[in-house]
């Protein structure tokens, strides 16, 4: 497989040397080239199991079937800085440069792989929870009064699928990386993210090369179907248990740079900004745990003995050991049965004795392995970021 893109790789630069320009047009850096849009989400979204917020929607939690561990791709929230993009699978090409690969390319010298060169590579499936970085953020309005700008998701930005694809170590082992590397920049095909009258650029974020050689993949499936236009086809970045925006979709190049990388999305956005956060804080990778009832926000149960309510919980660091239930206001926890213990995204469900009609308020909060647990209240942060906190279910007893 190494003399296989070996001649893989020099086939393409001979091709590329005697084209000259004319192959740097043809390249998938330029998305004039494949990307033409239609509509900010092209898949339909029927209001039974989605909130439509325009360029995003949220999965309706109550529309989720118990039955069911894995989100269909067909459910699955969506996050859109614009619109998503058609790309034509057969022109598409991803380019690979910087000087971070042990031999040195510009950007009009990158390695350019077709969807033929990448499938030809060993792939792999894994299961992983995808959830936006902003993911509960109305809660901080809702449940702490304490609003953050920002598309106001309940806590429906999340999912568990499977993705198939190749590992970006696999790729990079072939290609060859400098010993020194420090950082990998993602670029997506979507159009520029213009804002208050700012070009930002194409959406783009770094990430370290421990993480490119750890767990990233390069995904062509989902659940094993070919991604959906929607979701980054033909190709998209998965970063496994970090803040959706790390893994961009309708991924365009990847620059390896021996120096640290910077785009808005690590400097401006998500990160913690705001009075409890020192100014140097971090880009946000690793997700929080958090919790969701498969109930609607304000959910009418009759009142009959012995109610039995689902719901899910998930981490981006750990799997969940555990799930506790109140149903009196934070005084007594009572454990809830999990159907996946040890996950990292995990069904449970509860048995609740004898509900007295009237209004209750639910409280569910898992813990992972690694001991991180939700708290009662998630400190404010400018962005909406990480809302982790025990959300406040409602329920109507009649
Ligand atoms: N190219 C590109 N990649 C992107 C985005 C985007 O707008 N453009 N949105 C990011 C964000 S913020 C999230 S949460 C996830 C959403 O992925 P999904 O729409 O497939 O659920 O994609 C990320 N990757
Ligand atoms: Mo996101």
């Amino acid at each position: 497989m190494v003399a296989g893109m070996t001649r893989l790789v020099s086939r393409r630069t001979t091709l590329r040397a005697a084209a000259g320009t004319a192959a740097g047009t043809a390249f998938a850096g330029s998305p004039a080239a494949h990307a033409a849009t239609d509509g900010p989400i092209l898949k339909p979204l029927p209001a039974r199991c989605f909130v439509d917020f325009g360029t995003n929607a949220e999965m309706r939690w109550d529309s989720v079937a118990p039955g069911k561990y894995l989100t269909d791709a067909s459910r699955l929230f969506v996050r859109n800085h614009t619109s998503t993009p058609r790309i034509d699978a057969h022109g598409y090409r991803l380019a690979v440069f910087g000087d971070g690969l042990r031999e040195s390319r510009t950007k009009a010298g990158a390695v350019s792989l077709s969807m033929a060169d990448l499938r030809s590579l060993p792939r792999i499936t894994i299961t992983a929870v995808h959830e936006c970085t902003g993911n509960g953020r109305s809660y901080f309005d809702t449940q702490q009064h304490q609003p953050a700008a920002g598309t106001q998701w309940t806590m429906g930005a999340v999912g568990a699928v499977t993705w198939t694809g190749v590992r970006l170590a696999d790729l990079f082992a072939r290609i060859g990386l400098a010993p020194d590397a420090v950082d990998v920049m993602a670029t997506g095909l979507d159009p520029h993210y213009v804002s208050g009258g700012v070009d930002y650029g194409a959406v783009r974020r770094p990430f370290p090369v421990a993480k490119a050689l750890g767990d990233a993949l390069l995904a062509w499936e989902m659940n094993g179907r070919t991604l959906l236009p929607d979701h980054g086809y033909p190709l998209r970045l998965v970063l496994p248990g970090w803040v959706g925006i790390a893994s961009i979709k309708w991924l365009g190049s990847l620059e390896v740079a021996r120096r640290p990388l910077t785009s808005p999305w690590n400097t401006k956005w998500y990160r913690m900004t705001g009075p409890s956060y020192p100014a140097d804080s971090p880009p946000l990778t690793v997700l929080p745990v958090r919790t969701a009832w498969e109930l609607p926000a304000v959910a009418d149960l009759p009142a009959d003995a012995g109610k039995l309510l689902h719901g899910r919980s998930w981490s981006g660091a750990g799997r969940i050991a555990k799930v506790d239930v109140s149903i009196d206001g934070d005084d007594t926890w009572l454990p809830a049965q999990l159907t996946e213990p040890g996950q990292a995204w995990t069904r449970w469900r509860f048995r609740w004795p004898g509900a007295t009609t009237g209004q209750h308020s639910l409280m569910a909060r898992a813990t992972d392995v690694t001991g991180r647990t939700q708290p009662l209240v998630t400190p404010y942060n400018d962005g909406g970021y990480f809302f982790d906190a025990v959300v406040r279910q409602q329920v109507r007893v009649a």
